[in-house]
């Protein structure tokens, strides 16, 4: 039972002040330091023809707190009060100051499943030996209280919880000590304004050249002078000759950007752009790593009109991989034929075509490796031109059974001479000739009879006429059947 409570009216204005600050710690086992600084004034006046008193009070107050890790916390706070009675039927007293002091420990602890927040501390109050008047905020005992607390959260703004509370008080005004305990439990709702007045926090870092491109700055490696970032809120910083820059920016998450142009030969081993949680006060490290370029281009391509450069006449071909010595890869593309090594290291290096990626039918025309040196910001070209292989090869056989198709016993006509595309070939000791590296288009094929022996003479027609494509093509079965004369006739 509360035995302050007074029945008579009286007008109460309270003006409440109080400012906090807290810093991240970044130590082993501190993690965060807050300050306060809390002030009233206030004043009671009685109602007109009523008994009472008018009085002033006046509270400083100041407080430090001390975060753990591991949920573990601990609070001092000292308010100190000046309270001015007026009117008093009997003094002893007009002007009291009595002071506070509460001493603080506890653990608190978050489960996200299932939801669960419990806590737990002790507190010691200590308060100055005073007298009990009703218009101030003391109660007159130095009090131990034990505190235990669970809340389960069903949305973002309510929860439903349990307090309990233990107290043992010792009077300071000489009543009788008691203890207390209490439990609270119910809904609770919690409404933010969301008015803030934002602090800042720093973000500070390097940009350096990552001359092993992983991304981060190993030891040796340079910063990079000059070299622009920004922050969230249009915030600027140049990096100095160590390559360091350093911005303040809002508390939050924001984006931390590196300038989007760097030299000329060099690029990003890192994003260049990177959402980061600033807290105020702390300093927060984000690097910038560059690395020199070296970069190799080049088309796959046939060239079908054979002048040695690739021109609408020419077919790109896709699919055919290209490898370097440290194994990065790259394909033809479709469209083009085109492929592109880019972000080489600098330094002596091997490109070479895998030979099982090239199409069937294709033949290399070009050099299929090439060694270089790459310097930052250079670009090699290396292209690799196909050839497709277009062969057409046949028989000329004394065509025994005369069926027009050369069997196995039927004997090969050396020294024949057929003419293949404009160009002479002559059967060889088996009868086979053969011809390659033909071009697209129409190709007349003839048996020359004045080149054969004497004796023979053609079954059938001794000219044909193919049609040669683009592509690889590749004919085994043309056949110049002959009789002998003095055969059957
Ligand atoms: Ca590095
Ligand atoms: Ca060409
Ligand atoms: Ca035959």
């Amino acid at each position: 039972m509360d035995q302050r409570a007074s029945s008579f009216p009286y007008t109460q204005r309270r003006l409440n002040q109080n400012l906090w600050r807290s810093f991240a710690v970044n130590a082993r086992l501190l993690s965060r330091v807050r300050l306060g600084l809390l002030s009233t004034a206030e004043s009671y006046r009685k109602g007109v023809n009523t008994q009472g008193f008018n009085s002033t009070r006046y509270e400083l107050g100041s407080s430090i707190g001390l975060n753990f890790r591991g949920g573990v916390w601990m609070t001092a706070k000292y308010l100190w009060n000046q309270l001015s009675e007026e009117d008093l039927p009997s003094p002893p007293s007009r002007t009291t100051n009595p002071g506070q002091l509460t001493l603080s420990t506890g653990w608190n602890h978050s489960f996200r499943k299932p939801p669960l927040r419990i806590g737990a501390d002790i507190r010691y109050v200590n308060e100055d030996s005073t007298y009990s008047r009703i218009h101030q905020p003391f109660i007159n005992e130095d009090r131990l209280e034990t505190h235990a607390s669970a809340a389960i959260p069903f949305s973002d703004r309510a929860e439903v919880f349990a307090d309990s509370r233990i107290v043992l008080t010792k009077s300071t005004v000489g009543s009788p000590d008691h203890a207390e305990f209490s439990l609270l439990t119910g809904v609770r709702m919690l409404l933010d304004s969301g008015l803030s007045i934002p602090q800042k926090g720093f973000v500070e870092g390097y940009v350096f050249e990552d001359r092993n491109a992983n991304g981060v700055r190993d030891e040796g490696e340079p910063g990079v002078v000059g070299q622009a970032v920004s922050g969230p809120g249009g915030e600027n910083s140049e990096t100095d000759a160590k390559g360091f820059y350093k911005l303040k920016v809002r508390e939050g998450l924001g984006k931390i950007e590196a300038a989007a142009v760097l030299p000329e030969g060099f690029f990003y081993t890192t994003p260049t752009a990177k959402m980061t949680e600033v807290l105020s006060g702390t300093h927060t490290r984000l690097d910038f790593g560059m690395a020199a370029r070296f970069q190799i281009k080049g088309r796959v391509f046939t060239d079908l009109n054979g002048n040695g450069i690739f021109d609408k006449a020419d077919k790109p071909i896709a699919g055919v991989k290209l490898v370097l010595s440290t194994g990065q890869v790259a394909l033809s593309a479709p469209s083009d034929g085109l492929y592109a090594l880019l972000h080489i290291a600098p330094g002596s290096n091997k490109i070479r075509v895998a030979f099982e990626t090239i199409p069937a039918g294709y033949q290399t025309k070009t050099a299929v490796e090439k060694s270089f040196d790459g310097a930052a910001g250079d670009i090699l070209h290396f292209d690799l031109i196909l050839q497709p292989s277009r062969q057409v090869s046949g028989d000329v056989f004394e065509d025994l059974n005369q069926n027009s198709r050369r069997e196995p016993d039927e004997p090969g006509i050396a020294g024949a001479v057929i003419d293949l595309c404009g160009k002479k070939t002559a059967s060889g000791r088996t009868g086979r000739f053969a011809s390659s590296g033909l071009d697209p288009g129409a190709c007349e094929v003839q048996l020359m009879a004045s080149s054969l022996p004497p004796h023979y003479r053609p079954i059938g027609d001794t000219a044909v006429t193919l049609q040669i494509p683009d592509g690889p093509y590749q004919k085994r079965d043309l056949a110049f059947p002959l009789r002998k004369k003095n055969g059957r006739v």
